[in-house]
Protein backbone atom coordinates (compact mmCIF):
# COMPACT_ATOMS: atom_id res chain seq x y z
CA UNK A 1 0.00 0.00 0.00
CA UNK A 2 1.44 3.43 -1.01
CA UNK A 3 -0.36 6.76 0.97
CA UNK A 4 0.12 10.19 -1.08
CA UNK A 5 -0.24 12.51 1.41
CA UNK A 6 0.43 16.45 1.75
CA UNK A 7 1.17 17.90 5.04
CA UNK A 8 -0.40 20.92 5.17
CA UNK A 9 -3.69 20.09 3.33
CA UNK A 10 -6.59 18.95 5.71
CA UNK A 11 -8.13 15.86 4.03
CA UNK A 12 -4.61 14.57 3.72
CA UNK A 13 -4.78 14.92 7.55
CA UNK A 14 -7.95 12.96 8.36
CA UNK A 15 -6.94 9.92 6.53
CA UNK A 16 -3.08 10.36 8.50
CA UNK A 17 -4.83 10.47 12.08
CA UNK A 18 -7.25 7.54 10.86
CA UNK A 19 -4.32 5.40 10.03
CA UNK A 20 -2.59 6.50 13.57
CA UNK A 21 -5.59 5.80 15.31
CA UNK A 22 -6.11 2.23 13.96
CA UNK A 23 -2.24 1.67 14.59
CA UNK A 24 -1.28 1.17 10.94
CA UNK A 25 2.04 2.00 9.42
CA UNK A 26 1.77 2.84 5.48
CA UNK A 27 4.53 4.34 3.43
CA UNK A 28 3.96 7.61 2.28
CA UNK A 29 4.65 9.49 -0.36
CA UNK A 30 4.67 13.72 -0.02
CA UNK A 31 2.28 15.67 -2.79
CA UNK A 32 3.30 18.84 -3.48
CA UNK A 33 0.02 20.27 -3.94
CA UNK A 34 0.86 23.91 -3.54
CA UNK A 35 3.23 24.00 -6.96
CA UNK A 36 0.05 22.33 -8.62
CA UNK A 37 1.71 18.17 -8.58
CA UNK A 38 -1.72 17.18 -8.43
CA UNK A 39 -2.29 18.68 -11.47
CA UNK A 40 0.83 17.18 -13.33
CA UNK A 41 0.39 13.80 -15.28
CA UNK A 42 2.15 11.79 -13.16
CA UNK A 43 -0.23 12.34 -10.75
CA UNK A 44 -3.43 12.83 -13.04
CA UNK A 45 -2.44 9.03 -13.81
CA UNK A 46 -3.46 8.08 -10.78
CA UNK A 47 -6.18 9.75 -10.31
CA UNK A 48 -8.54 11.74 -13.10
CA UNK A 49 -9.51 13.95 -9.91
CA UNK A 50 -6.48 15.70 -9.70
CA UNK A 51 -7.15 15.23 -5.76
CA UNK A 52 -5.36 14.01 -2.15
CA UNK A 53 -5.23 11.91 -0.39
CA UNK A 54 -5.15 8.90 -2.63
CA UNK A 55 -4.75 5.01 -1.43
CA UNK A 56 -2.75 3.37 -4.21
CA UNK A 57 -3.21 -0.86 -3.31
CA UNK A 58 -0.67 -3.64 -4.11
CA UNK A 59 -2.78 -4.50 -6.58
CA UNK A 60 -2.36 -1.17 -8.45
CA UNK A 61 -5.99 -0.01 -7.82
CA UNK A 62 -6.41 3.59 -6.53
CA UNK A 63 -8.99 4.84 -4.04
CA UNK A 64 -9.71 8.17 -3.64
CA UNK A 65 -11.66 10.46 -1.00
CA UNK A 66 -10.44 10.54 2.33
CA UNK A 67 -13.85 9.03 3.50
CA UNK A 68 -13.80 6.07 1.52
CA UNK A 69 -10.27 5.12 2.48
CA UNK A 70 -11.05 5.29 6.41
CA UNK A 71 -14.02 3.06 5.51
CA UNK A 72 -11.84 0.97 3.55
CA UNK A 73 -9.48 0.86 6.33
CA UNK A 74 -11.52 0.36 8.80
CA UNK A 75 -13.47 -2.97 6.43
CA UNK A 76 -9.65 -4.27 6.81
CA UNK A 77 -8.74 -3.71 10.32
CA UNK A 78 -11.54 -3.05 12.32
CA UNK A 79 -10.26 -2.76 15.45
CA UNK A 80 -10.29 0.01 17.14
CA UNK A 81 -13.99 0.82 15.31
CA UNK A 82 -14.22 4.29 14.16
CA UNK A 83 -17.14 4.05 12.03
CA UNK A 84 -19.21 2.90 14.96
CA UNK A 85 -20.50 -0.84 15.18
CA UNK A 86 -24.07 -1.07 14.62
CA UNK A 87 -25.99 -0.48 11.32
CA UNK A 88 -27.70 2.78 13.07
CA UNK A 89 -24.14 3.79 14.14
CA UNK A 90 -22.20 3.55 11.08
CA UNK A 91 -25.50 5.67 9.68
CA UNK A 92 -24.62 8.50 12.24
CA UNK A 93 -20.92 8.35 11.63
CA UNK A 94 -21.59 8.69 8.14
CA UNK A 95 -24.01 11.45 8.36
CA UNK A 96 -22.03 13.58 11.02
CA UNK A 97 -18.89 12.90 8.52
CA UNK A 98 -20.88 14.50 5.78
CA UNK A 99 -21.91 17.44 7.70
CA UNK A 100 -18.47 18.11 8.95
CA UNK A 101 -17.62 18.14 5.43
CA UNK A 102 -20.06 19.80 3.47
CA UNK A 103 -20.70 22.35 6.62
CA UNK A 104 -17.32 23.23 8.20
CA UNK A 105 -14.54 21.75 5.64
CA UNK A 106 -16.82 23.75 3.23
CA UNK A 107 -17.18 27.35 4.39
CA UNK A 108 -13.46 26.75 5.29
CA UNK A 109 -12.06 25.80 1.67
CA UNK A 110 -14.20 29.17 1.13
CA UNK A 111 -12.81 31.65 3.16
CA UNK A 112 -9.48 30.42 3.11
CA UNK A 113 -9.06 29.91 -1.16
CA UNK A 114 -10.85 32.75 -2.42
CA UNK A 115 -8.32 34.41 0.03
CA UNK A 116 -5.13 33.10 -0.99
CA UNK A 117 -3.54 34.78 -3.87
CA UNK A 118 -1.11 31.81 -4.67
CA UNK A 119 -4.60 29.89 -5.75
CA UNK A 120 -6.01 32.91 -8.15
CA UNK A 121 -6.05 30.57 -10.90
CA UNK A 122 -7.04 27.78 -8.91
CA UNK A 123 -10.30 28.72 -7.35
CA UNK A 124 -11.03 24.92 -7.10
CA UNK A 125 -9.46 21.90 -6.06
CA UNK A 126 -8.12 19.02 -8.40
CA UNK A 127 -8.40 22.00 -11.12
CA UNK A 128 -6.73 24.61 -12.94
CA UNK A 129 -8.19 28.40 -14.50
CA UNK A 130 -10.94 29.12 -11.81
CA UNK A 131 -10.61 32.33 -10.66
CA UNK A 132 -10.94 32.83 -7.13
CA UNK A 133 -14.55 34.42 -6.28
CA UNK A 134 -14.10 37.38 -3.66
CA UNK A 135 -17.77 37.05 -2.59
CA UNK A 136 -17.40 33.74 -1.63
CA UNK A 137 -14.94 34.60 0.79
CA UNK A 138 -18.18 36.47 3.05
CA UNK A 139 -19.92 33.36 2.25
CA UNK A 140 -17.43 31.05 3.95
CA UNK A 141 -17.45 33.77 6.62
CA UNK A 142 -21.39 33.00 7.45
CA UNK A 143 -20.67 29.49 6.85
CA UNK A 144 -18.13 29.20 9.46
CA UNK A 145 -20.81 30.84 12.14
CA UNK A 146 -23.03 28.54 11.40
CA UNK A 147 -20.84 25.36 11.57
CA UNK A 148 -19.89 26.49 14.99
CA UNK A 149 -23.49 27.06 16.32
CA UNK A 150 -24.68 23.79 14.82
CA UNK A 151 -21.86 21.72 15.81
CA UNK A 152 -22.40 23.30 19.60
CA UNK A 153 -26.32 21.97 19.54
CA UNK A 154 -24.70 18.85 17.87
CA UNK A 155 -22.69 18.21 21.43
CA UNK A 156 -25.13 18.80 23.47
CA UNK A 157 -26.82 15.18 22.37
CA UNK A 158 -23.91 13.55 22.84
CA UNK A 159 -20.30 13.40 24.18
CA UNK A 160 -18.76 13.08 20.58
CA UNK A 161 -20.16 14.78 17.66
CA UNK A 162 -22.10 11.18 16.29
CA UNK A 163 -22.97 9.08 19.35
CA UNK A 164 -21.04 9.00 22.72
CA UNK A 165 -18.22 6.88 20.93
CA UNK A 166 -15.19 8.78 19.39
CA UNK A 167 -15.35 8.18 15.42
CA UNK A 168 -14.56 9.64 11.67
CA UNK A 169 -16.51 12.21 12.13
CA UNK A 170 -14.46 13.78 15.52
CA UNK A 171 -12.04 13.35 13.12
CA UNK A 172 -13.40 15.32 10.39
CA UNK A 173 -14.60 18.06 12.87
CA UNK A 174 -11.31 18.17 14.37
CA UNK A 175 -9.32 19.41 11.80
CA UNK A 176 -11.64 21.53 9.90
CA UNK A 177 -11.46 23.23 13.58
CA UNK A 178 -7.48 23.49 13.26
CA UNK A 179 -7.98 24.35 9.71
CA UNK A 180 -10.28 27.37 10.50
CA UNK A 181 -7.91 28.17 13.32
CA UNK A 182 -5.03 28.11 10.52
CA UNK A 183 -7.28 30.66 8.64
CA UNK A 184 -7.79 32.50 11.66
CA UNK A 185 -11.21 31.45 13.04
CA UNK A 186 -11.68 30.22 16.28
CA UNK A 187 -14.15 28.62 18.19
CA UNK A 188 -16.53 31.27 20.02
CA UNK A 189 -15.37 31.61 23.49
CA UNK A 190 -19.41 30.28 24.48
CA UNK A 191 -19.13 27.54 22.79
CA UNK A 192 -18.47 25.57 26.17
CA UNK A 193 -19.27 22.21 25.00
CA UNK A 194 -17.46 22.85 21.28
CA UNK A 195 -14.49 23.81 23.74
CA UNK A 196 -14.83 20.66 26.14
CA UNK A 197 -15.11 18.30 22.96
CA UNK A 198 -12.12 19.99 21.22
CA UNK A 199 -9.91 19.63 24.04
CA UNK A 200 -10.60 15.77 24.73
CA UNK A 201 -9.91 14.95 20.80
CA UNK A 202 -7.32 17.36 20.38
CA UNK A 203 -5.71 15.69 23.16
CA UNK A 204 -5.75 12.67 21.51
CA UNK A 205 -1.67 10.84 20.75
CA UNK A 206 -3.25 10.48 16.51
CA UNK A 207 -4.21 13.51 16.47
CA UNK A 208 -0.63 15.24 16.95
CA UNK A 209 -0.05 14.45 13.12
N1 LIG B 1 -13.63 15.33 -0.65
C1 LIG B 1 -12.25 15.00 -0.84
C2 LIG B 1 -11.48 16.22 -1.03
C3 LIG B 1 -10.01 16.07 -1.37
C4 LIG B 1 -9.45 17.45 -1.48
O1 LIG B 1 -10.15 18.43 -1.72
N2 LIG B 1 -8.14 17.53 -1.30
C5 LIG B 1 -7.47 18.78 -1.44
C6 LIG B 1 -6.47 18.97 -0.32
S1 LIG B 1 -7.30 19.18 1.22
C7 LIG B 1 -6.72 18.77 -2.76
O2 LIG B 1 -6.26 17.73 -3.20
N3 LIG B 1 -6.60 19.92 -3.43
C8 LIG B 1 -5.97 19.99 -4.68
C9 LIG B 1 -5.86 21.38 -5.20
O3 LIG B 1 -6.00 22.31 -4.40
O4 LIG B 1 -5.63 21.53 -6.40
C10 LIG B 1 -11.73 14.07 0.24
O5 LIG B 1 -12.50 13.77 1.15
O6 LIG B 1 -10.63 13.56 0.15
Amino acid sequence: MKFYDCAMAPNPRRTRIFIKEKGLDIPSVEVDLFSGENLKQDYLSKTIWGLCPLLELDDGSVISEAPAICYYLDEIHPEPPLFGTTPLERAHVISMDRHMENSGMQSVIYAFRNNFPDFAERGVGGRQGDKTIPDLIERGRHGIQIFFERLEQQLGNSSYIAGDFYSMADITGLVVIDFAKFAEFEIPANNTKTRKWYDTVSSRPATQV
